[in-house]
């Protein structure tokens, strides 16, 4: 019998008030069970945010820099649990131990610039119009914030909400993936062993139930969301009615360009990093690769003949490339694009299929695949298919392939492989895209930098870097008269 788990609400872990449990399974063999967790429904959600609520007086009232010493503690202790964090990782989500490794790395540097950044909540002082007047901004914390997360950064995108929220003195309830509450858990297990106090952080596991709950919950000041943009879009709708403070980080189907003087080397790698780490399942993967029409035909074969190495596995032995999708859904959903894709006219030249391995059968691997004769159009350009499926488009210039990649409704990842200087900043304006690398791969956003997309991908907020505190703070304007008498601004009561 695996393991049951609970919700941590208050300091305390705790069953479901529905009584109700759900199961988590290993996507590379799908009869191990991870554990049991609790299938919670909106009396928890009401129980987690009380805990917030009572929580927050304390936490927001503690010094910035005292708030930064416990989460300097929480990362020393997730590197101290880096290993056992990256083995339960890859079973429950399956990508292979070097990535869950990358996955804990992520959140240990997002826990120590937090911390940093707690003694550094710079405010302004600004000039007074007005003699005797002290003007200033400072930053106040938000109040109680949902934060809902994916599967495919079980630890390492929570983290990035989670610590500059508490940094700034908010309090928080997390609702991890259904697909990863084991990852959830573990993290708040961390939580409680540095120290945090009760209520700052609590934990609801659950589905969507949870999560619309939490969003329509009036006493949870600010939601922060990374998933599916039908679900963050549902999200948008309901905190704009009711006007609450939301940040959106939703899909992606990131372009790589790779020019005609581009070092094919280094775009081979970018290639197969980019497509098909994480199996494709990343929201910054490459699903575009838009290649100048004199290099075509050498880096298809290239691509082609290195993928043929990468070995399809069980994220934790040693030698495994690429794991499994996460669910039966996802494994449909990349095997419909095999059939939409060939009927829109593109051509598959290599995967398209479940591993011819019966080793494979008990998980839902598919092959690294990759089409060619992509036209901007097709649905194979256009839909982001989360998992190992790259569609090659094909160009004859630089301002075409600028066209081609911002020829789609998302914008959060970009790159350019070129030699050329000028080509090389001349994309970083003209890609429509949060991020863009010059000669890197779509994926590898670092702990300290914002993270983020434009149009369909996100509402203009960012995870990560100093912009994210902008989230997770409310600007106070502070006046401060000490002339002795009223001032009346805007009167022309100034001397001349
Ligand atoms: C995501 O897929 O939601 O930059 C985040 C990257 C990763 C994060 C991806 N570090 O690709």
């Amino acid at each position: 019998m695996a393991d049951l788990f609970q919700n941590y609400i208050d300091g305390t872990w705790q069953a479901a008030a529905t009584g109700k449990t759900f199961a988590s399974r290993n996507p590379a063999s799908f009869q191990d069970v991870v554990g049991h967790f609790p299938a919670s429904g909106p009396a928890d959600v009401d129980d987690a945010v009380a805990a917030a609520q009572r929580a927050f007086d304390g936490w927001s009232s503690t010094p910035a820099p005292e708030r930064g010493r416990i989460l300097k503690r929480i990362g020393d202790l997730l590197l101290a649990r880096k290993d056992d964090l990256a083995d339960a990782m890859t079973r429950e989500m399956g990508k292979p131990l070097s990535e869950t490794r990358g996955d804990v790395q992520e959140a240990i540097d997002t826990a120590y610039y937090a911390a940093s950044e707690t003694r550094r909540l710079f405010g302004h002082t600004v000039p007074s119009e007005l003699p005797d007047k002290f003007n200033m901004s400072i930053r106040r914390p938000v109040g109680v914030c949902g934060i809902i997360t994916a599967w495919n950064f079980p630890v390492a995108v929570p983290t990035w909400k989670i610590f500059p929220a508490i940094a700034s003195g908010n309090t928080v309830v997390f609702k991890p993936s259904e697909e990863s509450p084991h990852c959830g858990a573990l993290l708040l297990q961390v939580f409680a062993d540095a120290g945090l106090p009760a209520g700052v952080v609590n934990l609801v596991q659950g589905d969507g139930t949870v999560g619309g709950a939490l969003v329509e919950h009036p006493s949870v000041d600010a939601i922060s969301f990374t998933g599916s943009t039908e679900v963050g879009t549902k999200i948008g709708e309901t905190c704009g009615r009711l006007n609450k403070k939301l940040s959106l980080e939703m899909g992606g189907k990131n372009p790589m360009i790779v020019m005609e003087d581009a070092d094919l080397d280094l775009a081979l790698e970018g290639v197969l990093w980019g497509a098909y780490g994480t199996t494709g399942q990343r929201c910054t993967a490459t699903s575009r690769l838009i290649v100048h029409e004199d290099v075509h035909d050498k880096l298809v074969s290239r691509i082609q003949e290195a993928a043929e190495d990468l070995t399809l596995g069980d994220g934790r032995e040693d030698g495994v490339d690429v794991g499994p999708l996460i669910n039966e859904d996802a494994l449909k959903k990349v095997q419909s694009y095999m059939e939409i894709g060939p009927d829109e006219g593109a051509t598959l030249v290599f995967g398209g299929d479940t591993p011819d391995d019966p080793t494979l059968d008990d998980g839902y691997f598919f092959q690294p695949t990759l089409f060619t004769d992509v036209t901007p159009n097709m649905r194979l350009a256009q839909e982001e298919i989360f998992g190992p499926v790259l569609s090659v488009l094909t160009v004859s210039s630089y301002e075409e392939a600028v066209e081609v990649a911002n020829n789609t409704d998302y914008g959060l990842s970009s790159s350019i492989y070129t030699e050329n200087v000028r080509n090389a900043f001349r994309a970083m304006h003209d890609l429509e895209a949060g991020i863009t690398y010059v000669n890197g791969p779509t994926i590898g956003a670092e702990a300290h930098m914002p993270f983020g997309g434009v149009k369909g991908t996100g509402n203009g907020h960012r995870d990560g870097g100093w912009e994210v505190f902008d989230f997770y703070t409310e600007t106070k304007t502070v006046y401060v008269d000490y002339s002795g008498q009223l001032q009346k601004a805007q009167m022309d009561n100034a001397p001349d």
